[in-house]
């Protein structure tokens, strides 16, 4: 069995990886099926299923099981709160936003949903994710210290810490449905800094910008908003091309790929066949956890969980 890194790797060592991001609260079965299909068919390389609000054990669950079904690609929990979790995934991002203020955000969240995350033999990829201008929802959701636009010494800095916390991803994240992504000069700052892998993702929806991340030193790159809104096939190839356009030759141009122009499909000629990593671990019944656990935000500035039955129980 491929375990979830191991497969992002050897995409990896075949350029750039796209990764689309599915968010559970805006999509009904049928439509995840339909466009997660589409979106294999445009090459994209597995999908991270999470957002800002709404995400349920429920819903996440039977987000990756459609996509599963409707695509056999992996499946990523991309999660922003403690309070959903499904062994039905194929791993998750295990992620400490670094320039969160917010304990909660950085290592607390952390700390509840762990012994549930080990129960359910969910794979773990430890990632830093760092927040730049404009944030959007999740730096806001998060308290987000945001790195500037312009400021690459900090974007540099917190990939370097990153790093040596021992991190194997670190994410540079504009924000959901950002007006501009991350400037390609600190794409290519932070990626010349660190030795571990480079995703970018936030306010990319088009070649160009696609493009721009992946010629600045993007290892992966995210695209999100733009799948939910965009339902001509030619665009999301065109923008999951750009992405990944090193695996079709570096002779393809965006605004051909735009055009519509024939792009080899990217499990074809000069791709190994790589199997996902099928998912696995002990069943825990997802209702037990949301019944027995119900971990809180921060309430007086403390961390809590509340088991049931009991109105509230600090964690000391
Ligand atoms: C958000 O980086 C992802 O976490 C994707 O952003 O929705 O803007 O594509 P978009």
């Amino acid at each position: 069995m491929t375990g979830l890194y191991d497969y992002l790797q050897e995409r990896m060592k075949e350029g750039t990886v796209h990764l689309t991001l599915l968010d559970p609260d805006k999509l009904d079965d049928a439509s995840t099926r339909e466009l997660t299909a589409k979106l294999k068919e445009a090459g994209t390389d597995a999908f991270m299923i999470g957002g800002s609000t709404g995400v349920t054990s429920e819903n996440l669950g039977a987000t990756a099981v459609a996509v599963r079904e409707a695509t056999g690609l992996p499946t990523i929990y991309f999660p922003s709160n403690p309070e959903a979790i499904t062994n039905k995934v194929d791993g998750m991002f295990f992620m400490s936003i670094l320039n969160s203020t917010d304990p909660l955000f950085i290592s607390h969240g952390h700390a509840l949903v762990a012994p549930y995350v080990k129960r359910m033999g969910v794979e773990t990829i430890p990632m830093a994710y760092i927040i730049v201008e404009p944030g959007m929802t999740v730096g806001r959701v998060t308290k987000a210290r945001l790195v500037g636009r312009d400021d690459i010494g900090a974007a540099v800095g917190f990939a370097l810490a990153a790093q040596y916390l021992g991190h194997r991803l670190v994410y540079l994240e504009a924000g959901s449905g950002a007006d501009h992504p991350v400037k390609p000069e600190m794409i290519a700052a932070v990626k010349k800094a660190i030795d571990i892998p480079l995703i970018v993702g936030g306010g990319i929806r088009t070649p160009e910008a696609a493009e721009a991340a992946r010629k600045a030193g993007a290892d992966v790159i995210v695209t999100g908003t733009f799948v939910e809104k965009e339902s001509d096939e030619a665009v999301l190839r065109a923008v999951v091309s750009a992405a990944k356009g090193i695996r079709y030759g570096r002779g393809v141009q965006a605004a051909n790929l735009a055009a519509g122009a024939d792009v080899p499909h990217p499990r074809g000629e000069g791709r190994r066949d790589q199997s996902p990593p099928q998912g696995g671990g002990e069943e825990v019944p997802l209702p037990q956890l949301r019944k027995g656990v119900q971990p809180v935000p921060v309430q007086g500035g403390r961390l809590q969980v509340l088991p049931a039955g009991q109105r509230e129980l600090p964690l000391r």
